[in-house]
């Protein structure tokens, strides 16, 4: 088949596969069946470009990338797929031709969820940006049997049931056995003849799992390389023979639990063995293999910096600067401070949050035991870094028996960086204060961006096909272009078609709520989104306070001339997280009692779909009017969801807090809601004792809120469940719901006003859109490959 397919050779494609890959004929295939026919087809065509990215890559002695992350939010691959190769109107006539739905196929995709949210997410649309960019790089990841759990609501309360999308045969992936590392744990060092050699006391096997990413036009496809965890021996033949069914499996089970399950948590560190382990498997496979691949190519490892580099998304991997300093030592004989700086100049460090209890760090106990000999060379660097950089005794990677995670990837990375311009500067003056003293320079900023090719080519057509007609299509290469939009935010014609683009997403989604959770959705309310993990900073709280105020501000005067809104959220708490937990089960208890309120139903609804998920994401940001971005100032550290409703013409209601600043300062402090405390406020705020109590005295709107969940209003007259929170909410509310609330709501009251203009609401909407380019991946990772990585794009051409 071409790389440019027409239809007919498609449906060809697809019916070959239905019958020789899946064995179906068609009088008997499922949508399940089907969907494979075309992933295959699909994937067929990736496969050509992805060789020839290889080889150009390896011919030209390219520099090469290496992303190693314990996360990638992936998503459905298909339909992206399809929208990179630029084959939607070919697919849509072969299927069509078949007589097959490609909604229905589609949507038969399990989301690849191995993620928790914004760092995962995150690299996923760098792994696309990166091969759009024909920049040489390899993703490491591990390949969960289980990613993120599912969620529904039992009696409004979140339940948490195990994902399984790999019950099922994943077509994307090729497995690849020559690519096998033995991962040991545990054991101990022996001393031989002054050499360190480490005996584990258990080891397991990594096997690479391949994915192939493709870049927009189908030009470049990179790996995304997953580990699963297999057994050194299969099975334990002598415990079988004597009886012992279980025990003989036992090796299988040790192993496999390595990559079973994705950690739920997002943002706290667990201190679990199981997560250490999970970390180590994931970083040694990954430079096990970087190794492999480098003295491939070269002879000396002395060459390392110049042709690798390696990048740690956040501190989960961080154990490669022991890890890495191990291989050079101790399999390839160079000595400490030589592999120490050989590390140093190949790691680098993405920092992606501030809060205290997301930082990782482990007991010297707990890494002691797994990993001794991990533990001898942290003492090492930490030593070393004492004696060369006159550090004060406060800084160090051991602190308080405890292993420092940050410390030890800062302290080993070239380059650090933070992922919004006030982030970077926060962490420079917060976490890293003393270390940034002694390196000054090491830490820069890389603001986050999302890959406009899934955020809006592929998930709002509407908008993309206005878009290609009035500005060309070239905005999906080159974000940027959006600015050539920026005359049209005045033609009242314009508008109207952005405006009906708008809309009939809004009806679709509206559709998808009334048949999912009964919740009538009028297109012509505000549609006002806040979808992301489930978490106080982020302040789901504050939002549903305001719509209780609201409620009975309606209820006082219902002939006001209201705004009709509907209020939509989507997100998962972690399991552990009770006060998270508790959140959304206001927030369904709300929306039972308001929903129903014959009063005030047609002004104002709750929906809140339950297992937001990237799919969901792709549904609901499109219809988006209203996009919320409301966290404390100072704790998130970007937002990325943020750029994908400006970029799909919603407007932003938000705090002064991660990329929300570079997003106002671009689309114009007109055309964004701006509310709250800025970063140094809230600090200063929070540290004031009694500031909770006192914001909730001064406002009539929040008192009479929690009055009304402390009466049981929302519960069946029943007030226990929201004990806790209502007493957290008086008395300590360290991320300040209470200090922001008036101006919130008062701002809320700006947002109906400017709603009922529907030319101005339009033309800010049309600005947002035209202003959004900075917030494309590619210019990160264009970022990524100036400032830290010092990589340039392969081309294609064997000439170059
Ligand atoms: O950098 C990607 C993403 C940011 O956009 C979010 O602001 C940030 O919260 C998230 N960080 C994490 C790490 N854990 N926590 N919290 O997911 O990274």
């Amino acid at each position: 088949m071409s790389q440019h397919p027409t239809a007919k050779d498609l449906s060809d494609q697809i019916l070959y596969h239905l019958t020789h890959t899946q064995g179906r004929g068609t009088e008997f295939a499922t949508t399940f069946d089907w969907r494979l026919a075309v992933s295959y087809t699909i994937r067929d065509l990736i496969v050509t470009p992805w060789m020839a990215a290889i080889r150009a890559a390896r011919d030209q002695g390219a520099k090469r990338v290496y992303y190693l992350s314990m996360e990638f939010l992936i998503g459905r691959i298909l339909e992206d797929a399809i929208t990179n190769l630029n084959l939607n109107g070919a697919m849509d006539a072969a299927l069509e031709g078949l007589g097959l739905d490609k909604q229905e196929i589609l949507r038969d995709e399990p989301d690849a969820a191995l993620g928790n949210g914004g760092l995962g997410r995150l690299a996923a649309c760098f792994m696309e940006s990166l091969a759009t960019l024909q920049c040489p790089a390899l993703g490491y990841g591990i390949r969960y049997e289980h990613g993120l759990f599912r969620q529904r609501f039992e009696a409004g309360q979140q339940v948490e049931t195990p994902e399984d999308w790999l019950n099922q045969p994943h077509p994307w992936e090729f497995v690849r056995l020559d690519y096998s590392y033995t991962i040991g744990f545990k054991g101990h060092v022996e001393d031989r003849d002054g050499r360190a050699v480490w005996q584990p006391g258990e080891s397991v096997v990594a096997r690479a799992y391949d994915t192939p990413v493709i870049g927009w036009q189908g030009e470049w496809a990179n790996t995304l390389r997953l580990w699963g965890a297999h057994p050194t021996t299969l099975f334990d033949l002598h415990r079988f023979n004597a009886g012992d069914h279980a025990a003989a499996a036992e090796p299988e089970a040790l192993a496999r639990t390595l990559s079973r399950v994705l950690y739920p948590d997002d943002g706290t560190e667990s201190g679990k063995e199981l997560r250490l382990k999970q970390e180590y498997f994931l970083t040694s496979a990954a430079l096990q293999d970087i190794l492999r691949r480098f003295l491939a190519e070269h002879d000396d490892l002395r060459d390392l910096p110049a042709r690798v580099a390696i990048q740690l998304n956040d501190t989960h991997p961080a154990i490669a600067g022991p890890e890495l300093i191990r291989l050079l030592m101790d399999d390839h004989g160079l000595d400490f401070v030589t592999a120490h700086d050989l590390a140093r100049g190949t790691l680098n460090y993405t920092n992606h949050t501030l809060l205290p209890e997301a930082l990782e760090r482990w007991s010297t106990w707990l890494m002691g035991r797994v990993l001794p000999r991990h533990m001898q060379i942290i003492q090492m660097i930490d030593d070393h870094h004492r004696r060369t950089s006159a550090r004060p005794d406060h800084v160090g990677i051991v602190r308080h028996d405890q292993v420092q995670m940050g410390e030890l990837a800062f302290i080993m990375a070239g380059r650090v960086n933070g992922v919004s311009a006030l982030h970077t500067e926060l962490v420079k003056d917060t976490v890293f204060a003393d270390l940034h003293r002694l390196h000054p320079g090491r830490i820069v900023n890389q603001t986050n961006g999302v890959t406009p090719r899934r955020w809006l080519r592929m998930s709002n057509p509407a908008l993309a096909g206005l878009l290609d007609e009035v500005i060309g299509p070239g905005w999906t290469a080159d974000l940027d272009r959006l600015k050539g939009l920026e005359p049209h935010a005045d033609d009242p014609a314009f508008r109207d078609r952005l405006r009906a683009a708008k809309r009939a997403n809004k009806a679709r989604l509206s559709d998808g709520l009334l048949a999912g959770l009964g919740v009538r959705a009028d297109p012509d309310a505000i549609f006002d989104v806040q979808v992301k993990r489930i978490h106080e900073y982020k302040r789901q709280l504050l939002n549903i306070l305001e719509a209780i105020a609201l409620w009975r501000r309606i209820h006082d005067d219902p002939n006001r001339g209201w705004t009709p809104r509907v209020k939509i959220f989507g997100g998962k708490a972690a399991p552990g997280y009770w006060l998270a937990k508790t959140v959304i089960h206001l927030i369904n208890d709300v929306a039972a009692t308001i929903n129903h309120d014959p009063l005030t139903r047609d002004l104002l609804q709750i929906a809140y779909p339950p297992n937001y998920n990237v799919s969901m994401a792709e549904d609901l940001i499109p219809a988006a009017d209203l996009s919320e971005q409301i966290s404390t100032a100072g704790k998130e550290a970007s937002g990325t969801g943020n750029m994908k409703f400006t970029m799909n013409g919603a407007l932003t209601i938000g705090t002064l807090d991660g990329a929300n600043v570079e997003i106002r300062d671009l689309v114009g402090p007109g055309n964004f809601f701006l509310f709250g405390l800025t970063a140094a406020e809230a600090a200063a705020e929070a540290a004031r004792p009694g500031h909770a109590r006192a914001a909730i005295e001064a406002s009539d709107d929040l008192k009479a809120a929690l009055q009304m969940v402390a009466e049981g209003r929302f519960s069946g007259g029943r007030a226990d469940p929201y004990f806790a929170l209502l007493d957290r909410t008086w008395n300590d509310d360290p991320f300040l719901v209470a200090s922001d609330f008036d101006a919130y709501f008062a701002t809320q009251r700006r947002v109906d006003a400017a709603y009922r203009d529907a030319a101005e609401w339009d033309r800010m909407a049309a600005l947002n859109i035209a202003r959004a380019g900075f917030f494309s991946s590619d210019r990160t990772i264009r970022g990524y490959m100036a400032d830290i990585w010092q990589v340039r794009p392969v081309s294609l051409t064997t000439d170059a």
